[in-house]
């Protein structure tokens, strides 16, 4: 039975990973410090784990964290955009110096392997679609510059200490538990639960953005792949997760309001700092490498989570 360490297991993404560790009959350590995770995220599962309030900056309660721990899945961010162009400080901290912590504290630990969350956002906006992991990057956000520098530390981390790390770079993802309360939310959160309340979305800029909309339980997947894949292909690595198809805004609201059956229309206001245009993943490193096929496909995607939100409102 294997030990993973979860960071940010109050997330919807961290809370996701340790019901399916579970499930494959694993053992889970969860870490997180409630600023954007949520106990009741939990609720099934808190007598089922070791989960410690915690802080990541907090280095000695990393380094007891990673006691004993086989992998590490760091998930732990402060995952939006607009927040770190508002507070890019409290982004760098949450985003890199917690990500160093992390590492230092699974390197000092010997964990075999730390699978880290990291985000389309390092591609920016260049032209080039789909995007290729071995594209040069170019990240335009505080977010995305500190999700890359991130990647730098997992890589850095297997060069000169031998700690395997793995980079999942997630394609937007949404499901079931995503918080839609705050103004950071991710859109498909937020549309929904404004649509399912007969509140009016607004679309930020004129709604042809795209973006490759990747269902949670298809990164939950690649996460217990990667912690598997041998090293030889895994390790020091970077690795797009996404489903490989692109939709915009303007579609993504339509397709929202066929099935929800909301009557209303979208509003528009300005275009966000920071935001890219389009957003498309080539698969093809993810599938031969780690063996990665997205079994949840957009459409189902949204279909589970509307219905997840229509019981939980
Ligand atoms: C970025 C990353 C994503 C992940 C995420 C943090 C890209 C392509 N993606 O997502 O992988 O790391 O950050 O969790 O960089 N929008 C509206 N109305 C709203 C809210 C958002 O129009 O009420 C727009 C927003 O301007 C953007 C799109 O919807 O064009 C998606 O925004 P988001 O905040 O859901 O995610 P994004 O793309 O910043």
């Amino acid at each position: 039975m294997a030990l993973y360490l979860i960071t940010g297991v109050a997330g919807f993404i961290g809370s996701g990973l340790a019901r399916a560790v579970l499930a494959q009959g694993d053992q889970v350590r969860g870490i997180d410090n409630l600023s954007t995770g949520r106990r009741e995220n939990l609720t099934e599962i808190k007598d089922g784990i070791d989960f410690r309030e915690a802080d990541l900056l907090d280095l000695d309660a990393v380094h007891a964290a990673c006691k004993g721990a086989d992998y590490v899945l760091h998930q732990a961010a402060i995952p939006s955009v607009p927040k770190s162009v508002v507070d890019p400080l409290g982004s760098n901290r949450a985003n890199v110096d917690a990500t160093v912590n992390v590492l230092v504290g699974a390197r000092d630990a010997k964990v075999k392997r730390v699978v880290y969350a990291a985000s389309s956002s390092a591609y920016g906006d260049t032209p080039t679609l789909p995007k290729r992991e071995d594209m040069p990057p170019n990240p335009i956000s505080p977010y995305a510059v500190a999700k890359l520098a991130s990647e730098y530390y997992m890589v850095s981390f297997y060069r000169c200490y031998g700690l395997e790390t793995v980079c999942l770079r997630y394609f937007n993802i949404f499901g079931p538990r995503q918080d839609p309360s705050s103004p950071y939310s991710g859109v498909l959160a937020k549309f929904i639960t404004q649509m399912l309340r007969g509140e009016q979305p607004t679309i930020f800029g004129d709604g042809s953005q795209s973006r490759d909309f990747t269902y949670i339980d298809n990164a939950v997947e690649a996460n217990l792949l990667a912690c598997k894949a041998p090293a030889e292909q895994a390790a020091g690595r970077v690795f797009n997760i996404a489903t490989g198809r692109r939709v915009d805004l303007n579609e993504t609201f339509l397709t929202l309001k066929q099935i929800i059956g909301y009557k209303g229309e979208v509003k528009h206001a300005p275009e966000r700092a920071g935001d890219i245009k389009h957003s498309l993943a080539d698969m093809s490193r993810a599938e031969k490498h780690l063996g990665y096929k997205p079994k949840v496909d957009f459409e189902e995607g949204l279909r589970r989570t509307i219905e997840w939100y229509r019981k939980s409102l």
